[in-house]
Order: structure tokens, then C-alpha cells, then sequence
């Protein structure tokens, strides 16, 4: 699949607020400075649609993004576990995430990323581990898969699949992906066009 058209649509602060939808919708999430809004960018092959920044903490808001003139939606979120905003700063931002992620119906499938570059985060794990509790489907996307050898990268997302069995089986669908080669591109988008197939995605 091919994606034709990528527009910026609108940012919401609360699930009232997000546009009306009709087709299938696809969520980026993970902790700030992961790399969501760049995947966004890579995917959509527009690099000044989703607002990126080297200092976590820049997508503050539900942002959703029109692909193929509204055959589907993609999602950027804000990240959670910034440790420099305030208590309350980051409370409404995860009361933000989870409203939108246990209430928004027509979610089809949440990307949750880690970087490729660290062993696992309990923080991560964590929040999988409540995605499976709370009954939401996910697939994980290794980002910044560019920063590291070749060996150095297997090595360590082995080793992240290896934890994750401890609590998974089977494991959620993953995916090695790097916004600056565009690695893993035509994985994900062949990804969600096979779901789209399977649901009456024409708006
Ligand atoms: N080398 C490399 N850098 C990346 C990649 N993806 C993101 N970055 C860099 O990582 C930083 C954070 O990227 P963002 O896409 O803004 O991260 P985010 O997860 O949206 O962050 P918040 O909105 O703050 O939660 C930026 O400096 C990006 O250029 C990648 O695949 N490779
Ligand atoms: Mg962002």
C-alpha cells in the first residue's frame, strides 16, 4: 500500500473533542523522545507533518492526521514517563492517553514504541501489561534502529523479545524500523493495509 495523501486534520485535548470517524484508526505510542511524530512523518513521507523535537516533551495533544483522503487515520500522541514535567503536568497527559485509549472505539490498532537502543523499561512494560489487562490490541515498533550496528540491534531486540516472553505468548506483532533510513516502512504499512482489508475501510 501506498500512502497517496497525508493532512493534518485537527488536535484534541479530551476523546470529545477527536474528529467523527468512519474508517480505521491507527495510534503511536511510547515514552516521550521515542520517536512517534518522526514515524508518523516517515510513514506519511512528509517530514514536516507531525511536529518532532529533540527535547522530549513536544506533542502535547491528540493529533489526528487524514491518510488516502480518509480511507484511514493515524494518531500521534504525546509520550508518557517524562520525568521533567510536574506531577500535574504529567497527570493530565496520562489521563489524556488513557481516555483516548480505552474509550476511542474506533481505535484498530495501537504501535507502542521502544528504542531500540535501551534493554527494557519497566515503564514500558508496565504499560503493555495494562494494554493487556485493559483488552487493547498492540504491535511494538523498535524505532532509531539507524543508531546502532547491525549485531549490536539483533542483540537487543532479541533480548527485549526474551523478556516479553516472561509475560507474553504468543508475543504481540513487532516490527524494526528507523525514521532516518526508513527502515521498516513497507512492513508497517503492508501491516495495516492487511487489517484495513479485513474492515470496509472506504469513507
Ligand atoms: N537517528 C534517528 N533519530 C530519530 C529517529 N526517530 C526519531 N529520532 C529523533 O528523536 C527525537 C525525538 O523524535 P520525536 O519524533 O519528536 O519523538 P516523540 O516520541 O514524538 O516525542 P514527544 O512528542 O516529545 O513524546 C528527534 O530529535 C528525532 O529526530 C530515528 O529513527 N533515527
Ligand atoms: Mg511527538
Amino acid at each position: 500500500m501506498e500512502i497517496r495523501t497525508a493532512t493534518y486534520l485537527k488536535s484534541s485535548e479530551f476523546i470529545s473533542q477527536c474528529p467523527e470517524h468512519r474508517t480505521t484508526e491507527y495510534a503511536f505510542i511510547g515514552r516521550s523522545n521515542v520517536g512517534k511524530s518522526s514515524l508518523i512523518n516517515m510513514l506519511a513521507g512528509n517530514s514536516k507533518l507531525a511536529k518532532t523535537s529533540s527535547t522530549p516533551g513536544k506533542t502535547l495533544l491528540i493529533n489526528h492526521f487524514v491518510i488516502n483522503n480518509g480511507e484511514w487515520y493515524l494518531v500521534d500522541l504525546p509520550g508518557y514517563g517524562f520525568a521533567k514535567r510536574s506531577k500535574t503536568e504529567r497527570a493530565k497527559l496520562e489521563h489524556m492517553i488513557e481516555g483516548y485509549i480505552l474509550q476511542r472505539e474506533c481505535l484498530t490498532n495501537l504501535f507502542v514504541l521502544i528504542d531500540s537502543r535501551l534493554e527494557p523499561q519497566a515503564i514500558d512494560l508496565a504499560f503493555m501489561r495494562w494494554l493487556g489487562e485493559s483488552g487493547i490490541a498492540f504491535s511494538i515498533v523498535f524505532t532509531k534502529a539507524d543508531k546502532l550496528s547491525r549485531q549490536r540491534l539483533s542483540e537487543n531486540i532479541n533480548a527485549y523479545l526474551d523478556k516479553l516472553r516472561e509475560e507474553w505468548d504468543p508475543l504481540p506483532p513487532y516490527f524494526i524500523t528507523s525514521a532516518e533510513t526508513r527502515q521498516g516502512r513497507d512492513e508497517l504499512l503492508e501491516y495495516i493495509d492487511s487489517i484495513n482489508k479485513t474492515i470496509d475501510t472506504q469513507p
